[in-house]
């Protein structure tokens, strides 16, 4: 039997907000043991390094947006790696910040068209991440990778994406932070999102179930993109964009299982990891143990930790 290919691609994109230090995700989720997890679990693991940007003009950052050069050169390089990555087996786009999604997304979606085959995304974040270039109070595009990639306008100077994820084949879980116009223009749209109320009134486990029945039954290929923010700061407090009343990581973890029961995930983001504010690498392990859980690692597969 051949070995499935993961395909590791490191994308310490800094530039979509301007508290530094997502650039030190990836080499965090190695060191945290990510290719090991994935190689213990039968995986073939391959791992590009870390990826630059496309060549860019310097930022000036004296206009509302901060660095968008820099964030438009990320999403050409990303798009194209993606698009590549995907022929030839799972990547994990180790990140970096939300912004990273602007390109993994538009790549995948790419190559979903490419194969005739319709592309879903699960995106799990306290927010809707749904502004565009134009919209966007704070300038800071980690905060419009939904927007962009579902087509809105207002991306001016981004590349004009090929192939937009359809609003119904999105599910947004976790939400409690949405701006007054995301949430204008969310309404708009029949993108499904779950806020933690409806969490907490229904459990993760149905709502993710429901999605996931339709992502089968449209043979989808499934992108997952988990922002840390999404958990609670109690157990993901490495994040910049800490909003208090966050997911479980028996929550996290019960997603993560069911989605990798359904066997339908096809690409995934590790986004906002930011390995300075963590404490002794306990959010960058929390994260390798989800991204481990969606690859099929179960509780009674788990390897004991090395005593400190
Ligand atoms: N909505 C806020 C903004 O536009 O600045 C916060 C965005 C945070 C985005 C993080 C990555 O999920
Ligand atoms: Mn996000
Ligand atoms: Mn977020
Ligand atoms: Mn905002």
């Amino acid at each position: 039997m051949t070995r499935k290919t993961v395909i590791l691609i490191g994308a310490p994109v800094d530039s979509g907000k301007r508290r530094p230090g997502c650039l030190m995700g990836p080499d965090a989720y190695r060191t945290a043991g990510l290719p090991g997890a994935l190689r213990d679990l039968g995986y073939k693991v391959e791992d590009m390094g870390n990826l630059t940007p496309a060549s860019h003009q310097p930022d000036t950052n004296d206009g509302k947006l901060f660095a968008p050069n820099e964030t438009i050169a990320w999403t050409h390089r990303l798009t194209r790696t993606a698009e590549m990555a995907m022929q030839r087996g799972l990547p994990i786009f180790m990140g970096g910040d939300h912004s990273l999604s602007l390109g993994t997304v538009a790549g995948v979606a790419n190559h979903a068209a490419s194969v005739g085959r319709p592309l879903f995304v699960l995106w799990l974040d306290a927010h809707s991440d749904f502004h565009t270039a134009e919209t966007t109070d704070s300038g800071n595009l980690h905060g419009t990778p939904l927007g962009y990639v579902t087509g809105r306008e207002g991306f001016g100077g981004f590349p004009k994406v090929q192939n937009r994820v359809p609003h119904a084949n999105i599910c947004i879980m976790g939400l409690r932070s949405v701006d007054p116009a995301e949430r204008a223009a969310l309404e708009e749209t029949d993108i499904r999102y779950h806020d933690m109320r409806e969490i907490d009134e229904n459990g993760v486990g149905r709502l993710v179930s429901a999605f996931l029945k339709d992502v089968e039954a449209a043979n989808g290929l499934l992108h997952v993109s988990l922002d840390v923010d999404f958990l609670d700061p109690m157990a993901a407090p490495a994040v910049v964009t800490t909003v208090p009343g966050g997911a479980t990581i028996r929550e996290g973890h019960l997603i993560m299982e069911m989605v990798s029961d359904s066997g339908l995930m096809t690409s995934l983001d590790l986004v906002e990891l930011n390995p300075f504010l963590d404490e002794r690498g306990r959010t960058a392990q929390v994260m390798v143990d989800l991204a481990a859980s969606g690859l099929g690692r179960r509780v009674f597969d788990r390897p004991t930790r090395a005593a400190n």
